[in-house]
C-alpha cells in the first residue's frame, strides 16, 4: 500500500522532486513526454548527422546534447534521458533496429525455448554509453532541473520482443501469455530483473527520479476481470518498484500505465509508485477525487491539442491546472509530443503553466 502524500519531506529543493514527495507547488513543475525529438529543428539536424537512431542513443556526446535541447529552449523542470525503451532487449542480446518510416524492428522471440538467446549478464556493459550519457547530462543541467531516467514496463517491452515491432492488437504476445502462461511469465521475470538493473545503473549514474512506461497496458484493460492486467502489468511493475526501493530508497518512481481507465486506482493503491502519470482519456474530476488523495499525479494534456494551439490549448491547460493543480501535480502531456507540434505552441504552453492555477 502507498502511504498518503508526504508533504514537504523531500530533502531536495528541486520543484519536481518536491512534488513527487507530496508537496503542492503553484505553478506546478512541468516536462513533456518525448520532449527531445523530431518537433525540434536542432534535433532533426543532429539526427541527420548521427547515423541511425540507435547510434544517436549510444553516442554519449550526441545523446547528452539532444537531452539538453528542450531544456535550453523552454526551461522544463526535468530532463528525460534521450534513449529508448528498446535498449533493454538490445542489452539482453536481441537484434533491434529502427527503420525510417517503419519504427522498431526486432528479431522476434516466439516461445520460451528461445529465452536462452537472452543474457542479463552482459547488459550493463552493452548499455554503458547510456549510463555515461546520464552522468554527462547531470553534470550539465541547471541546478533546479531534475534528471529523469526511464525504462519500459515488462509487458510493453515484451510486446515488442515477441511481435517483432509495433503492434495494434498484440495477438502473438497475448496468445503466448494465454496459452503458455508459465513460459511467458519467465520472459516477464527476466524483464523485471533487467529493468531493475537498467534503472539502478541510471540512478548510480545520477538519475534522481525514474519513469516506467507501460504504454501498452491497455492490451489487458478490456478483460472483464483485472486478473491479466494485474499479472502482466501491475505485478511486474510493483516488483520492480519494490526492488528499486530496497536499493535506492530516496528515488521516486513515476508509473505510466496508459489507457487502463478506472483500473488506475489499482495502480495507485498497489504499485508502490511515488506518482502516476495519466493518459489524456482520464477525467480530471475523477482523478482529483479518487487518485490524488493517494499520490501525486502527472499529466494529461492531449498531444493533439498542443499541435492545434489557440484558444483550445489555453482553455484545456487552464482546466487541467485548476483541477489537478489543487494537489501535488506535475504538468505533462497525456502521451508523447507529436513531431508536427509547432515550436511556438510549446512556448505558449510553458507560459500558460507558469501563470499557475487560475484563481
Ligand atoms: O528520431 C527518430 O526518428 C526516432 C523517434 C524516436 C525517439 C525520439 C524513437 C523511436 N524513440 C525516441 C526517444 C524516446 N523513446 C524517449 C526519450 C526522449 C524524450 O522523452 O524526450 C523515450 C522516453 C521513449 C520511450 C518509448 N519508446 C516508448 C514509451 C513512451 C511512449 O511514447 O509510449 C515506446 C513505446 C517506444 C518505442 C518506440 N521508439 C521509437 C518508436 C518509433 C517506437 C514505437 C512506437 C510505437 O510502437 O507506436
Amino acid at each position: 500500500m502507498n502511504s498518503p502524500p508526504r508533504a514537504g519531506r523531500s530533502t531536495s529543493d528541486k520543484p519536481l522532486l518536491r512534488v513527487l514527495a507530496g508537496e503542492r507547488l503553484n505553478p506546478p513543475p512541468f516536462w513533456l513526454m518525448r520532449q527531445a525529438g523530431r518537433y525540434l529543428p536542432e534535433y532533426r539536424s543532429l539526427r541527420a548527422k548521427a547515423g541511425t537512431f540507435l547510434d544517436l542513443c549510444l553516442t554519449p556526446d550526441l545523446a547528452t546534447e539532444v537531452t539538453l535541447q528542450p531544456i535550453r529552449r523552454y526551461g522544463m523542470d526535468a530532463a528525460i534521458l534521450f534513449s529508448d525503451i528498446l535498449v533493454v532487449p538490445l542489452g539482453l542480446g536481441q537484434a533491434v533496429s529502427f527503420e525510417e518510416g517503419r519504427g522498431p524492428v526486432l528479431e522476434p522471440l516466439r516461445d520460451a525455448s528461445e529465452l536462452s538467446r537472452l543474457r542479463l549478464d552482459g547488459m550493463r556493459e552493452k548499455l554503458a554509453p547510456v549510463y555515461r550519457t546520464v552522468r554527462q547530462v547531470v553534470a550539465a543541467l541547471p541546478a533546479p532541473v531534475t534528471m529523469i531516467g526511464f525504462a519500459g514496463a515488462p509487458w510493453t517491452v515484451a510486446s515488442y520482443m515477441v511481435e517483432g515491432g509495433s503492434s495494434r492488437e498484440f495477438a502473438i504476445a497475448r496468445r503466448w501469455a494465454n496459452e503458455d502462461t508459465d513460459g511467458f511469465q519467465r520472459l516477464i521475470d527476466l524483464l523485471v530483473e533487467a529493468t531493475v538493473e537498467h534503472l539502478s545503473a541510471q540512478v548510480e549514474a545520477g538519475a534522481e527520479a525514474l519513469q516506467i512506461f507501460d504504454s501498452w497496458a491497455n492490451a489487458w484493460a478490456a478483460e472483464k476481470t483485472s486478473a491479466a492486467l494485474r499479472r502482466w502489468c501491475l505485478e511486474p511493475c510493483r516488483r520492480i518498484i519494490a526492488k528499486l526501493e530496497a536499493r535506492h530508497p530516496h528515488i521516486p518512481v513515476i508509473l505510466f500505465p496508459r489507457a487502463v481507465g478506472p483500473h488506475l486506482s489499482l495502480f495507485a493503491k498497489e504499485s508502490g509508485a511515488a506518482a502516476l502519470s495519466l493518459d489524456d482519456s482520464v477525467p480530471l474530476a475523477w482523478a482529483r477525487a479518487t487518485l490524488q488523495p493517494m499520490l501525486p499525479l502527472q499529466g494529461n494534456l492531449p498531444p493533439r491539442i498542443l499541435v492545434e494551439g489557440g484558444p483550445a490549448l489555453a482553455m484545456q491547460t487552464r482546466l487541467i491546472l485548476s483541477e489537478l493543480g489543487q494537489g501535488p501535480f506535475v504538468f505533462n502531456l497525456g502521451h508523447g509530443i507529436l513531431p508536427e507540434t509547432p515550436l511556438e505552441h510549446v512556448a505558449e504552453l510553458a507560459a500558460l503553466i507558469r501563470e499557475g492555477v487560475p484563481a
